[in-house]
């Protein structure tokens, strides 16, 4: 059988083709995916995912004249870590009367015992700046209440709009 040269050029060329295709493919998919995790979208329907209205900024509370007299420590990104705060707060010598706290920004989230650490935030009689998770939380807590005063449950509200709700913990934490 004589050898075809002309076939195996176009099954070369036919692969080569192909692959091409499969990498434009790869590299459209991956921006799509970039695309989408930048913008916080849903993957599958790429559409972005519901999030309850911003609350506006309101200053709550002026840091009292009399707390300026005292320590003034400021603590970061708490984010639910409560054994580690409370050794923090052993390891500084932490005492009410002298010292005052200032969390500035995310107690809640990501770790473990978010409750147990705002509750001890308002035991310490703590300041806290909003960080964007606790805000998150709050919007959704907000929402919530605004639902709940009119007398519709969460899930029917979601299920009869149709929302893309991604489900987080901000919620949970939220209920
Ligand atoms: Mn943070």
């Amino acid at each position: 059988m004589p050898y075809n040269k002309k076939k195996r050029f176009c099954n070369l060329l036919n692969v080569k083709f192909i692959a091409l295709i499969l990498m434009i493919s790869l590299c459209t998919l991956f921006l799509f995916i970039m695309n989408d995790n930048i913008s916080g979208g849903n993957f599958l329907t790429n559409t972005p995912n519901f999030e309850p209205p911003s609350i506006n900024y309101t200053l709550l509370k002026e840091l009292e004249a009399h707390l300026s007299q005292k320590n003034l420590i400021f603590i970061g990104d708490v984010h639910g870590v409560f054994n580690e705060l409370s050794e923090l707060l052993e390891i500084i010598e932490y005492q009410p009367l002298r010292d005052h706290l200032i969390f500035v920004g995310d107690l809640v989230a990501k770790g473990p015992e978010s409750i147990k650490v705002v509750s001890l935030a308002r035991s310490l009689e703590a300041s806290c700046v909003r960080g964007n998770h606790d805000d998150k939380m709050l919007r959704w807590k907000t929402f919530l209440n605004s639902l709940e005063s009119q007398g519709i449950e969460f899930d029917e509200y979601i299920k009869q709009n149709n929302l893309p709700v991604e489900k987080t913990e901000h919620i949970d934490l939220a209920k």
